[in-house]
């Protein structure tokens, strides 16, 4: 038995409104932040069929239409996709592994969220930062008690109570860059993709903490009811990332 593809298993697009079951099929709805995440998804989408018909970026809705008509993107910020995903407004999203962790930190484990896939899209490292006239070695040598800025606080809490280092913590939402110029901060502890906002701000990486890229996470209670479709939209991303990558 071949197994059917996502787009085969939709309602034909332009198909007599509620002739057959197949119309009737409750919708799909994939929660996706704009720019880095939503452009890199679009091909994985693609691969399974699926079409976007709205440009984020020109118009101003927040539920996108797609080619399939039981399928919609609805456009949140980076940060809201797991919390649309887990309490259900949306059944799957596509989320940094930063912004997953610190869910989890913050949402006491996030039930509800299930990770089936690492789509290596939107890549980049997380890593600790600091002025360049500042000695990050010594000041830890010393047992210093080092000010850390950043948005990203489990996972800074982690990494340097792993490696034994006092520090205090400075949650911000943006902008980490400017804390160690202004001296708000010593260190930041950022996500660096290029490296060239660092070096625009005078600073350096002197520690990389983690890689991050993205994934597919998907609500619990959406893959038992809506599970075939759900399950076939996977295979599809994976077999798109194997002739991808
Ligand atoms: O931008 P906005 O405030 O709307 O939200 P957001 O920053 O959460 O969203 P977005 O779209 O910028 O990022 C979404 C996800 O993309 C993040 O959660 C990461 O998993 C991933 N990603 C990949 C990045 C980067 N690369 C990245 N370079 N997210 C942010 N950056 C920022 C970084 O914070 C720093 O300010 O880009 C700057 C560094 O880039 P380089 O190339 O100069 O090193
Ligand atoms: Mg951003």
């Amino acid at each position: 038995m071949t197994t059917p593809t996502f787009a085969s298993l939709s309602a034909p697009a332009g198909g007599a409104a509620g002739s057959g079951a197949a119309e009737r099929r409750p919708m799909l709805t994939l929660a996706l932040s704009k720019g880095r995440i939503f452009e890199e998804t679009l091909p994985l989408l693609a691969a399974a069929g699926i079409v976007v018909t709205e440009d984020p970026e020109k118009t101003r809705k927040l539920i996108l239409a797609t080619n399939q008509p039981d399928v919609r993107v609805v456009l949140v910020r980076a940060t809201d996709v797991p919390t649309y995903v887990q309490h259900g407004g949306a059944d799957l999203g596509v989320a940094g592994k930063d912004v997953l962790i610190e869910h989890a930190a913050e949402n006491e484990g996030a039930g509800g969220l299930y990770q089936p896939l690492d789509l290596q899209i939107a890549k980049c490292r997380m890593s600790v930062a600091v002025r360049a006239d500042f000695d990050y070695e010594a000041a830890v040598k010393q047992g210093s008690r080092i000010r850390v800025a950043t948005k990203y606080v489990a996972v800074a809490r982690q990494h340097f109570a792993d490696k034994g280092v006092h520090v205090d913590l400075i949650k911000l939402y943006g902008s980490m860059e400017l804390a160690p110029l202004t001296g708000l901060a010593d260190a930041i502890v950022d996500l660096v993709s290029t490296g060239s906002t660092l070096k625009a701000n005078k600073l350096v990486e002197v520690e990389r903490i983690m890689e991050i890229s993205s994934r597919l996470v998907v609500n619990q209670a959406a893959l038992k009811l809506k599970r075939e479709r759900i399950r076939t939209l996977i295979a599809a991303f994976a077999g798109a990332m194997n002739t991808t990558s």
